[in-house]
């Protein structure tokens, strides 16, 4: 069974590890957002590429869910008494990978190639692809001013209020090699549980990316990142009330509506289901907090047995 999951960075990933233990290596392809990169230190930062990507390698801090597990600072402190503000934790080993994707991208090859090379060089077997190889920013207007949304998330610890997102620079992205044919040679693709703004959001706003799901929506299936209210990680819900949206998982289901067939909430939202159904979903309820990896397994086992019959065997 082909599969291709849409995610964002720890929420997302966590599913992900989840869908590659439960499908053989080479049928899972994840679509990532590059909407929250960030060039720091004359480096360009992905960072939603690393988490994905360190997550499917199993080196991915446990504690943090981003960064590699046991990583040190010693460069970052250095750049601290050179003057500069340690506030995007950048670890030792974590740099040698933005070394590395900014050297490639500077001799000319791509966001998609540099994103292949470092998958390959931590023995990652899913296919990771950036949403698109050029650059798109999630800019956000704040009552603190303009903010690039690493600035909001991190520096400001998401105290501002989110007034409006900009996705700057999407009308001339186009998706990245691989990624329209990944969704439509899939039998099932999967919105993951991230953030719909600012994870989710951008990916959708590539241009041809939500025809794409719109034309195959009874094969699409949304997880609500959202359960009992609250967003599991992250600001989702704040941002979701700031932005004149229901914090629920309704909220989220009303944002993806048309793109996904099949809405998965988790029981604790299991009230929601009718007003859900509504809008013309199938609703599927179940365990969708993952803390363990039977959970992520689990979870993933029960998504892949919601594909509808492979087409092949329905023509
Ligand atoms: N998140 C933080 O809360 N603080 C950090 O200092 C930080 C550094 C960082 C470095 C590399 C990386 O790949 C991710 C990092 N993140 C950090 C996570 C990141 O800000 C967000 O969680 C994602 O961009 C949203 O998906």
């Amino acid at each position: 069974m082909r599969v291709t999951a849409l995610a964002g960075g720890v929420g997302g990933s966590k599913l992900l590890l989840g869908l590659a233990r439960a499908l053989p290596p080479g049928d899972l392809t994840a679509v990532v957002n590059t909407g929250d990169d960030i060039e720091l230190h004359g480096l360009w930062i992905s960072p939603d590429l690393d988490i994905v990507t360190y997550t499917l390698a199993g080196a991915v801090n446990p504690q943090t869910g981003w960064g590699i597990q046991g990583d040190t600072f010693r460069v970052l402190d250095s750049l601290e008494r050179l003057g500069h503000e340690p506030w995007f934790h950048l670890g030792d080993v974590d740099l040698a990978t933005h070394l590395h994707r900014t050297g490639m991208l500077r001799s000319g090859a791509t966001l998609s190639q540099a994103a292949d090379s470092i998958r390959r060089a931590l023995d990652v077997a899913v296919r990771i692809l950036p949403m698109s190889d050029q650059k798109v920013r999630t800019m956000l207007a704040t009552d603190r001013g303009r903010l690039h949304l690493q600035e909001y998330l991190v520096r400001e610890r998401t105290e501002p209020v989110v007034r409006e997102i900009a996705f700057e620079g999407i009308e001339a992205a186009r998706p990245a090699p691989g990624v329209l044919e990944a969704i439509d040679a899939a039998d099932l693709v999967i919105l993951g549980p991230s953030n719909p703004l600012i994870s989710i959001g951008p990916i959708l706003a590539v241009p041809g990316l939500s025809e794409a799901l719109r034309s195959r929506a009874d094969r699409v299936i949304a997880v609500s990142p959202i359960v009992g209210g609250r967003s599991l990680k992250g600001p989702s819900d704040k941002m979701l009330a700031q932005m004149g949206r229901e914090a629920s998982a309704l909220g989220v289901a009303k944002f993806y509506a048309g793109l996904a067939g099949t809405y998965v909430i988790d029981n604790a939202d299991a009230a929601q289901r009718p007003a859900i159904e509504a809008l013309g979903y199938r609703v599927v309820v179940t365990r969708t907090v993952m803390t363990t990896l039977e959970d992520k397994e689990r979870l993933a086992r029960e998504l892949l047995a919601l594909a509808p019959v492979a087409r092949d065997a329905r023509a």
